[in-house]
């Protein structure tokens, strides 16, 4: 029996987090999926939030998706994937929070809201983001390397990577693709969708398009 077990539904972002940093890691381990529309009895048992993920893990519950992928780091340090000296780990921390409070709220608004102020705004920031990583993360960070850090793929990798392999679905029903002019960012986009680990659980653009259907509500123009 594996010792971790993941709680996961196949399209939710945070859920391809952390069973990527689980298949990077190489462990085993066991996946449960998840029906959030008719979620098991006793969920929040597991998941107290009542969200994926979750692991368990000899017998004790871990959730949040940054969490468990910085437990799964230190539980299995082997290949470590966080930046060992402090100041460089707080960069990390830092882009992970990034992750979590702008560059996915700024994704999240644009498909979801159903107001085109909002979507607009969200436009707005979504592009502000992704240029800040271009020139505050990637063009400084990565080197000659294709990670975030350069030659070893990192958790800061795998918080923001779910998203781009999404990408699609807000171009099909926002008409918003990863700008051109940020090269680094195809780049890097390109490295990470190459890895093993992400081939194994990708998703084709078309299931994403379906799946994101009842999501990507349609625009109310506000009078
Ligand atoms: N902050 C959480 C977010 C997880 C989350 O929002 N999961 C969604 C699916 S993508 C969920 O489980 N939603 C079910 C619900 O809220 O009832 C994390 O990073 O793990």
């Amino acid at each position: 029996m594996a010792d971790i077990t993941i709680y996961s539904s196949v399209a939710c972002p945070y859920a391809h987090r952390s069973r990527l940093a689980l298949l990077e890691k190489g462990v085993e381990f066991e996946l449960i999926e998840i029906d959030l529309q008719n979620k098991p009895a006793g969920f929040t048992d597991i998941s107290p939030y009542g969200k994926v993920p979750a692991i368990a893990h000899n017998n004790k519950q871990v959730w949040e998706s940054a969490i468990i992928n910085e437990y799964l780091d230190e539980v299995f340090p082997n290949p470590p994937l966080l930046p060992q000296n402090p100041l460089d780990k707080a960069q990390a921390r830092i882009w992970i929070d990034f992750a979590n409070t702008r560059f996915v709220t700024a994704f999240s608004n644009l498909l979801r809201s159903p107001d085109s102020e909002t979507q607009e705004e969200a436009r707005r920031d979504l592009y502000k983001h992704l240029e800040f990583v271009e020139n505050q993360a990637l063009a400084k960070l990565s080197g000659n390397g294709s990670y975030w850090f350069g030659e070893n793929i990192s958790l800061v990798d795998l918080s923001f990577y779910p998203w781009f392999e999404r990408l699609p679905a807000l171009e099909y029903y926002r008409g918003f693709k990863l700008p051109s002019e940020f090269t680094r960012l195809q780049q890097w986009q390109n490295a990470v969708s190459q890895r093993e680990s992400v081939q194994k659980i990708a998703n084709s653009q078309e299931f994403y398009i379906d799946r994101y259907a009842r999501l990507a509500t349609p625009v109310t123009a506000k009078n």
